[in-house]
């Protein structure tokens, strides 16, 4: 009987621990999204970088529009300053407050890695 109660207060608190745990990571996913492209007037379309531990949080745009970069307040550092190869051709730019913008030319679908000046924090612009 004894280890009944026992077996029932250990369960209670795996209950109490995961229905926390369980909030706590339900209440970060809003968080952790990528945002969504957002249009802006003309042919081009705002993305704002995030970061997530010491990476940039993944983003989305869509193909064939002009893309400009912007950083939230939330991205420190080196990551401040994103570096894009695209086939080739390199976009960098210093993104010092989160007004400054980096301008990315319209681009096909697929994933385009890229990671701060230093080569330290990555990140993924999915084009869809
Ligand atoms: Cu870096």
């Amino acid at each position: 009987m004894k280890n009944l109660t026992v077996l029932g207060v250990v369960i209670l608190m795996i209950f109490l621990v995961g229905g926390f745990v369980f909030t706590n990571s339900e209440g970060n996913t809003g968080n952790v999204v990528a945002p969504n492209p957002q249009e802006l007037q003309g042919d081009a379309q705002l993305v704002i970088l995030q970061q997530e531990n010491f990476n940039y949080k993944d983003v989305t745009a869509n193909a064939g529009k002009q893309i400009q970069i912007k950083a939230d307040s939330s991205v420190r550092g080196c990551l401040r300053a994103p570096f894009f190869n695209i086939k080739g051709k390199k976009y960098s730019g210093y993104l010092r407050t989160p007004e400054d913008i980096l301008q990315l030319p319209a681009l096909e679908k697929g994933v385009y890695s890229f990671s701060c000046s230093m080569g330290m924090g990555y990140g993924k612009l999915i084009v869809g």
